[in-house]
């Protein structure tokens, strides 16, 4: 999984991203104007430490989040042709947005629009990425209403079409994440990987010394939190990134003393996978014990065939239960024999924090 951080120049996107990754990413200066900076995070699921003390695997498979941070896009850059093609291309790919936006105050660190204002920030931005659709959607209407003086071809003219509403929703300052599409309308249109479709994460980035405030600032914003597709959540970027540079003991006193509970990367991961409907599921054996993760909804088949091939080929059933009981037992057999132990057929929606074990046969 991938997620695009995003937002105006200098709110602090680097910053978070070296809070979320562990990098030392240079900040400050512009410097993110240059190109991208890409970053892998391990997932840390509490339980894989325990189902390994269970399995004694040779490795331990976290699922990792790849975040790319991007050059700031202040008001203007795309009608201007001032961002990086490369750099939107990346972001085409990204599965969902991380919108870094400005909350903390500090007379050093400058704004391009000069006072701080978050709803004016998320709405600027708003309109650089609909634009970057939009001039993609003309593109395609452009050449489109060309093929269509010649031959009516249905498909196309059903493309146009849709492709028309698309634009009438920018032009109104509606996201496409906001409207409602088709799963034909989705599959048609899924090329284009339209920046506004993606889901989005609002992450306030705010000073120290409004953690205790961070409830309100949320409140506030909560007519942009609550769109469809979107979530929301405060962090202090900064303070993030100087407790990521600790090694974890020394971490853990610091956040019990400043009151944050959970990391900036357990939170922005916890809420990704919430806002993309993502839960994990566990395997364990000799060889490895691994984390997986897939869209909520998924099948037993279709987990078995992430593991591979041969699993879904010759399927014959998932024995199952939740990561906590196995932990809970000690091994498959205690838990067998307390009755915890399910079997399941192909068509069993794998539930967030299953531990599957998959019988096949080829
Ligand atoms: N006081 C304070 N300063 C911060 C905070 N987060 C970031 N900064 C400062 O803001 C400046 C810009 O931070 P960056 O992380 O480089 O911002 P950016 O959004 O990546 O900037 P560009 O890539 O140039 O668009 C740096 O000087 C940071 O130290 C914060 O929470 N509090
Ligand atoms: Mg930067």
């Amino acid at each position: 999984m991938q997620i695009g951080i995003v937002g105006m120049p200098y709110v602090g996107k680097t910053t978070l991203f070296n809070a979320l990754t562990k990098s030392n990413a240079e900040t400050g200066n512009y410097a993110g104007r240059i190109g991208a900076n890409i970053g892998n995070v391990k997932f840390p699921d509490e339980r894989l430490e325990p189902l390994a003390a269970i399995f004694k695997p040779k490795r331990i498979v976290p699922t990792s989040i790849e975040y790319i941070d991007v050059a700031g896009m202040a008001k203007g850059v795309i009608e201007k042709g001032r961002m990086d093609v490369n750099l939107l291309a990346a972001l085409r790919n990204v599965n969902a947005l991380a919108h870094v936006v400005r909350v903390f105050e500090d007379d050093n660190v400058p704004h391009v629009d000069g006072v701080i204002d978050p709803k004016r920030d998320i709405e600027n931005l708003n309109i650089e990425l609909a634009l970057a659709d939009l001039q993609i959607i003309e593109k395609r209407l452009e050449r489109l209403g060309r093929e269509l003086r010649t031959t009516k071809t249905p498909s196309l003219v059903h493309e146009q079409e849709l492709l028309e509403k698309f634009q009438h929703s920018l032009e109104s300052n509606i996201p496409l994440r906001e409207t409602e599409i088709s799963a034909d309308e989705e599959l048609m249109i899924r090329g284009y990987q339209f920046l506004t479709q993606k889901p989005l994460l609002l992450i306030l980035n705010i000073g120290e010394e409004q953690i205790g405030n961070s409830d309100s600032l949320l409140e506030q914003l909560s007519e942009f939190a609550q769109k469809p597709n979107s979530k929301a959540l405060a962090v202090c970027a900064q303070l993030e990134m100087e407790i990521a540079e600790l090694d974890d003991e020394d971490a853990a006193v610091f956040r019990e003393d400043l009151g944050l509970e959970e990391s900036a990367m357990t939170r922005v991961i916890n809420l990704s996978y919430e806002l993309l409907a993502l839960i994990t599921f566990f395997t364990g054996g000799d060889n490895e014990v691994r984390a997986w993760t897939t869209k909520r909804g998924a099948t037993a088949l279709s987990a078995a065939g992430m593991i591979h091939s041969d699993m879904e080929r010759g399927f014959i059933r998932a024995e199952t239960i939740q990561a906590d009981d196995l932990i809970r037992c000690g091994s498959l057999a205690k838990a067998k024999e307390a009755g915890l132990l399910r079997l399941e057929g192909k068509e069993y929606l794998v539930q967030d924090k299953d531990f599957l074990t998959i019988r096949f046969s080829v």
